[in-house]
């Protein structure tokens, strides 16, 4: 191999106070798990000297704790982009010492090459093979990891042999151009390949190699529970039900579904359903769930920018790479996001909501309007492009505490305009063509825990007449009642 080998430290010797890196991972698939390390223990040390020590960070979505973790505890992250999941971190967020900025995630790569991002001065890769003229093949996600490879001055790699090599033929790495002359993506069915097995890139940036053998950092599920497989047969139902009075084809429509628990448990009550036919995803990220429901034939087809399955799965597919790689596409986040498209596919889209408003506006990203959660992610990118757009969450939150459903969102990511369904474990609010009135009365009786129907109740009839059912003073009442009295049952009017 032309390039140079090294140790993580000798790597993370290479970065510099300030400078912005592009990490790859994704959920927290293909991130990388070693060089960061080493970067932490540079910052400690730093620090320890009394030296500044920070970086900007961006990455696919998510990464594990050995990047975002460790970075965030030795106070390392100066920016963080687009999206993340690590307690550290959220919490380096809300404290005001880590920047961070929630960005659509279809967007990211694009901002990243209109410049709105600045300069990169490194790309740090996870990979499963690099030759020695350039070609890199990815391993479990591939995010921005090629807007990275392309823009950023230096690139290190992290070789995981963890990872296969028979991955070669999952990806398919495909770039747009920027505007006015981007044309379209000519992606017409969730299956159809567009672009290359690998990334290219100019071999003398490659400023090194650190070899590793290190598992995606990707949590076990929590085992599924009576409140989120209830949530799962009313969206299974409902679909089937739009099947049958002929709103979704029979050919049936691609599926975009979102991450954790509920959206496991929402595709494996879809795979169950005797109504439904054997369809195709077209979605960001794959679960565990999704592996399962390819083997058995129930999912034709799955394209999305991530594999976010746990050791276990993704040894089933390296002992099975033929079976699995005509059935499994990997893509860049814009084109796995691309809302062009998924408007075009007829993309249902399936995400969780935090919280849900009589309205119809959503709430994805913060708690108690302040707080980030996780982030946008791609919830956006294919909510407002969607065939069917469909939003899910239990009813409760905090054994009881919260309900879900609220006058008024304390955030909005996605307005009531691109909002069509809402499903809890109570049933399912079709918010479609509904008057915002309408739509307050549906919500509470469909989907409302019966706990909190009567105050819902009694917040509507303190609304004065207007198209909308909102009245500033008691808006945010039920949020006021929580943290007053850690209780929303408490709210007054
Ligand atoms: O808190 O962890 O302390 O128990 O939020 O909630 O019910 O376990 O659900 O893991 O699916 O996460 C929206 C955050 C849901 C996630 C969100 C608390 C609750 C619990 C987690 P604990 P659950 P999930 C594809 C699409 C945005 C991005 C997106 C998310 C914790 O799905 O980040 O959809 N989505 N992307 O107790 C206070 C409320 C609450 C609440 C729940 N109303 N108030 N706390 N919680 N509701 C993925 C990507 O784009 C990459």
């Amino acid at each position: 191999m032309r390039y140079t080998i090294m140790t993580p430290e000798e790597a993370a010797s290479l970065i510099q106070n300030g400078q912005q890196i592009a990490f790859s991972g994704f959920t927290p698939a293909g991130a990388t798990k070693s060089i960061p390390v080493a970067i932490a223990a540079k910052a400690e040390a730093e620090h320890a000297a009394g030296r500044e020590f920070k970086i900007k960070i961006t990455t696919g979505a998510s990464t594990g704790d050995s990047c975002d973790g460790v970075l965030a505890r030795a106070k390392a992250v100066s920016h963080r982009y687009p999206y993340q999941t690590n307690a550290d971190t959220r919490a380096g967020i809300n404290a005001g010492d880590i920047n961070y900025c929630d960005f659509h995630l279809s967007m990211m790569p694009q901002y990243m090459n209109y410049g709105f991002m600045g300069e990169y001065d490194w790309a740090i890769v996870e990979a499963a093979d690099v030759s020695d003229d350039g070609e890199i093949l990815l391993t479990t996600s591939v995010g921005t990891a090629p807007t990275g490879l392309k823009l950023a001055k230096k690139v290190l790699i992290e070789l995981n042999e963890y990872h296969s090599k028979e991955l070669r033929g999952f990806h398919d790495i495909y770039e747009t151009a920027n505007p006015p002359y981007r044309r379209e993506i000519p992606i017409y069915s969730a299956g159809d390949r567009i672009g290359s097995e690998v990334v290219k890139i100019d071999p003398s940036k490659i400023a090194g190699i650190v070899l590793t053998n290190k598992a995606d950092e990707v949590k076990p599920f929590k085992a599924s529970d009576p409140i989120t497989e209830k949530i799962g047969y009313n969206v299974a139902e409902f679909l089937a039900e739009e099947m049958k009075a002929g709103r979704i084809p029979q050919e049936f429509l691609p599926i975009q579904s979102g991450v954790g628990n509920i959206a496991n448990a929402v595709l494996g009550s879809l795979g169950a359903n005797p109504d439904i036919p054997d369809f195709c995803m077209y979605s960001e990220v794959l679960q565990d769930s999704v592996i399962n429901l390819v083997e058995s034939g129930r999912i034709k087809f799955a394209s999305a920018t991530s594999l976010t399955v746990t050791p276990e799965k993704i040894q089933e597919i390296y002992q099975n790479p033929k079976f699995f790689r005509d059935k499994i596409i990997l893509r860049p986040q814009e084109i796995s996001n691309s809302p062009e498209v998924a408007r075009r596919i007829g993309v249902v889209s399936i995400n969780t909501a935090i919280e849900v408003d009589l309205s119809g506006n959503v709430n994805s990203s913060h708690i108690m309007g302040k707080n980030i959660m996780n982030g946008i992610g791609g919830s956006g990118d294919f909510t407002r492009s969607a065939y069917l757009s469909i939003y899910t969450c239990p009813s409760v939150a905090k054994g009881g505490a919260i309900s879900a459903i609220v006058p008024n969102v304390s955030h909005c990511d996605h307005t009531e305009h691109s909002v069509n369904i809402v499903a809890t474990e109570y049933g399912v609010a079709d918010l479609r063509g509904k008057t915002p009135l309408e739509r307050a009365h549906i919500l509470i009786e469909n989907c409302a825990h019966p706990d909190y129907k009567e105050l819902l109740k009694k917040f509507l009839a303190t609304v004065p007449l207007g198209h909308t059912p909102q009245t500033l003073a008691n808006a945010y009442a039920f949020h006021e009642a929580f943290l007053k009295f850690k209780d929303m049952h408490k709210a007054e009017f």
